[in-house]
């Protein structure tokens, strides 16, 4: 089956009708049935599927074992995302053991298709949740403290789903046995249209982090309250907004402020306290520091100012992420001469790649968009990504 004919079988699945795109979020019942999906289409290959401590699913060709080949992706999204991101470099795994079944190939050693939970970080607020827990890169009593906004902690959905929180954590044997990873991915840019090329193999990926601004002021009647008697935290916060992208432009950084979230959000109610994130991202993991400093400050002035006060929370931080020199060499040489690309989006293989031998490739998408409806890839860039990641597998797993 095609790659694309595999993701149409998607198209319907946690479709969000009041943001447009996709909303599939860890555990829920959308996430649910992509999990579902996904373990079907890899026992009909004869693949042994099972889920890990940390709720990340493998489905596996002979294995598991040491020194084993794995690829794969995350199926969850952003909200109001796109179709690709994630999905994409699932079902090109599902399509490359298609096609490396087709032509009688058997792995000499262990070969394995990897979903991971809570990429996106869409409920619980920490990307990259599962491999973060696979690698011990954060704690299991951190990872189950983490609460969605209905109050739900990490810990409780892990066990709704017929996880064990007691058992979830780093996984150095489960870990330990990759030889190999790589991941195919939808471009989010648009390197590969401007180059004229299908594919790219992954150079770096830029360092990013999330901090939450929690601006606390005084609730009160819009009517009621005169201006000079007022402590609004919003007041402060919209001014970071702005400062955010003024730091990011001296620094030659990206920051982004994608959620604010006032409390308790009534339209005639001056708000009590009023929540942003920060998502701030730079080539040196000290720009970032610099910028999140500054951005700091700016808000404490400005809170200052408003009667109000800030407090800056950290949620999770990646540094900048370099792949494997070597494994970059071979697949550029294996494929074509593919071109190298670097990406600003952070990725599972990012956080593997300090513990695993780590490469990424990238299917062009024609919009350069993601994180939204528009993102897209074309059937044949779809079955080009595929065609390359089976000749990676059959090249590693032989
Ligand atoms: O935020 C990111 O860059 C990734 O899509 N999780
Ligand atoms: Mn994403
Ligand atoms: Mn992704």
């Amino acid at each position: 089956m095609s790659t694309s004919a595999l993701l149409a079988q998607l198209d319907d699945v946690g479709r969000d009708p009041r943001r447009g795109g996709y909303s599939r979020h860890v555990f829920d019942p959308a996430e649910r049935d992509l999990r579902d999906w996904f373990g079907e289409q890899a026992r009909a290959r004869g693949l042994d599927v099972h889920a890990d401590r940390n709720a990340n699913l493998w489905a596996w060709w002979g294995g598991p074992g040491p020194d084993a080949v794995v690829t794969g992706s995350h199926l969850d999204s952003v909200p109001g995302g796109g179709a690709f991101d994630g999905p994409l470099g699932v079902a090109a795994a599902l399509g490359a053991v298609d096609e490396l079944r087709a032509t009688g190939f058997q792995p000499g050693r262990p070969l394995a298709i990897v979903v991971f939970a809570e990429e996106e970080g869409g409920r619980f607020g920490v990307p990259c949740l599962g491999s973060r827990l696979l690698s011990g890169s954060i704690d299991r009593d951190t990872a189950c403290a983490l609460r969605d906004q209905g109050g739900t902690t990490f810990a409780e959905a892990l066990r709704a789903a017929g996880g064990d929180p007691a058992r979830a954590g780093a996984d150095p044997e489960l870990l330990g046995g990759i030889g190999k990873f790589v991941e195919l991915h939808v471009e989010q840019g648009r390197g590969l249209v401007d180059l004229g090329r299908p594919v790219a193999v992954a150079t770096s990926i830029l360092g990013h982090g999330r901090w939450r601004f929690r601006f606390r002021g005084q609730g009160n009647h819009a009517g009621a309250t005169p201006l000079e008697d007022r402590s609004d935290p919003m007041l402060p916060a919209a001014r970071t907004v702005l400062a955010a992208r003024e730091a990011a432009a001296r620094h030659e950084a990206r920051a982004t402020v994608g959620r604010l979230v006032p409390n308790p959000g009534g339209t005639n109610v001056i708000a009590s306290s009023t929540d942003l994130w920060l998502d701030a991202r730079a080539p040196l993991d000290t720009t970032t520091r610099a910028v999140v400093a500054e951005l700091t400050a700016r808000a404490e002035e400005h809170a200052r100012a408003e009667g109000c006060r800030v407090d800056v929370t950290e949620e999770s931080y990646s540094p900048t992420a370099h792949f494997d020199q070597g494994l970059r060499a071979e697949l550029t040489a294996l494929l074509d001469d593919a071109p190298a690309l670097a990406t600003g989006a952070g990725h599972d293989a990012g956080v593997l790649s300090t513990r695993v031998p780590t490469s990424m490739l990238f299917v062009r998408n024609p919009t350069g968009i993601s994180h939204a409806p528009d993102e897209h890839a074309e059937p044949a860039d779809c079955e080009a990504g595929t065609a390359a990641l089976a000749r990676v597998l059959r090249r590693w797993a032989a």
